[in-house]
């Protein structure tokens, strides 16, 4: 049943693929991009979305239009208490989707320039580096969500 599945997710994102030639030719595929509503006054904000690179590959960067600085964090449950911590990277396998979300890896942004409200765009740079040292950047547009109405 399980191999059945994933051969529906295969055909299916290989349909969504042909759709969208632009990004069947990317290195990774970007999907369900999003940012967390802020609150006024709140300079941090966080952002999710699923990656899947064609060939090995680590996310070594990530940028935002709408803060100073981004960082990659995880955030594990430690003696009953929620850590987050900065990682360097994060190791893409080739075909497997790596999962950004609440209650797990997230992006983090820094100093944020204005509240992010629902519908808000914010537009990424994300830096990847292949197992050779190449380094490829990629494009990604977030929408901005409130976590209580969206489904994630
Ligand atoms: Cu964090």
């Amino acid at each position: 049943m399980k191999k059945l599945i994933l051969l529906c997710l295969l055909l299916l994102s290989a349909a969504h693929a042909q759709a969208e030639p632009a990004s069947s030719t990317a290195l990774v595929r970007i999907q369900d991009a999003w940012v967390r509503t802020s609150h006024p006054g709140q300079a941090i904000g966080a952002a999710y979305m699923t990656l899947t690179s064609r060939q090995d590959a680590r996310l070594v960067e990530a940028r935002a239009d709408v803060s100073d600085s981004v960082e990659i964090h995880s955030m594990t449950m430690e003696n009953g208490v929620m850590k987050m911590r900065m990682l360097e990277s994060v190791t893409l396998s080739a075909g497997k989707p790596y999962k950004l979300a609440p209650g797990g890896f997230h992006l983090m942004l820094f100093d944020l320039k204005k509240p992010l409200r629902p519908g808000d765009s914010v537009n990424f740079v994300l830096t990847f580096k292949l197992a050779n040292q190449a380094v490829l950047k990629q494009n990604v547009k977030a929408t901005v969500q409130d976590p209580a109405a969206s489904p994630h």
